[in-house]
């Protein structure tokens, strides 16, 4: 039974050239997404059934809690990299005045922010992500990074924004070993700010 299916990029892939490739895309989406999905459905299907009727934030909590780790693993990068692609925009602007004025608060301005986002995203040793979270306790933004595929769904006190995959299946074609000039472009030209306030809407 095939109970995950991949959703489709929110853009045409093309449309984000030259700072990401239709290339990266194919693999990323087409070959790396599409193989979380088709393990984790093989996976529910031979061994661990009892997640079956779970939606895929359920199958993500469950299996981190009882510590399944195949299906932990491909079920959240399953969703960190659907959030992933809505991270990014080919219609890139800056932040919304909400926002805006929220990141002046917490971070004292999107320099300030987009610096600490860098830091997270190429200090995160190996693979991994960098986040853009609010602590649903303070309602404050911070910046955090998981290994793998560690996502912050699994701690109730936060809620994620925005996303980066640090993974090098995410640059290698474009920027080969350059992970920071990866991130600056991701940064500057494509980031989704749209997509961040949804997101943090309830706490602007
Ligand atoms: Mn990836």
């Amino acid at each position: 039974m095939a109970q995950f299916t991949l959703p489709d990029l929110p853009f045409d892939p093309k449309s984000l050239e030259p700072n990401l490739s239709a290339e990266t895309f194919s693999y990323h989406h087409g070959k790396h997404h599409k193989a979380y999905v088709d393990m984790l459905n093989k996976l529910i299907t031979e061994q661990h059934q009892k997640f079956e009727s779970l939606s895929l934030e359920e199958v993500i909590k469950e299996s981190h809690a009882q510590k399944i780790a195949p299906i932990f693993n491909n079920s959240a990068q399953i969703w960190n990299h659907t959030f992933y692609w809505d991270s990014m925009t080919p219609n890139f602007k800056d932040p919304s005045n909400a926002l805006a004025k929220k990141i002046d608060k917490d971070f004292g301005g999107l320099d300030a922010l987009k610096s600490e986002l860098k830091t997270a995203a190429t200090t995160q040793f190996g693979s991994g992500w960098a986040w853009l979270v609010v602590d649903k306790k303070t309602g404050k933004l911070e910046v955090s990074k998981t290994p793998n595929a560690e996502t912050p769904l699994t701690d109730e006190s936060k809620k994620p924004v925005l996303t980066i995959d640090v993974w090098e299946h995410a640059y290698y074609i474009d920027y080969r070993n350059k992970r920071p000039d990866y991130v600056d472009t991701f940064l500057n030209k494509i980031v989704n700010w749209e997509f961040a306030a949804e997101n943090a809407k309830e706490y602007l």
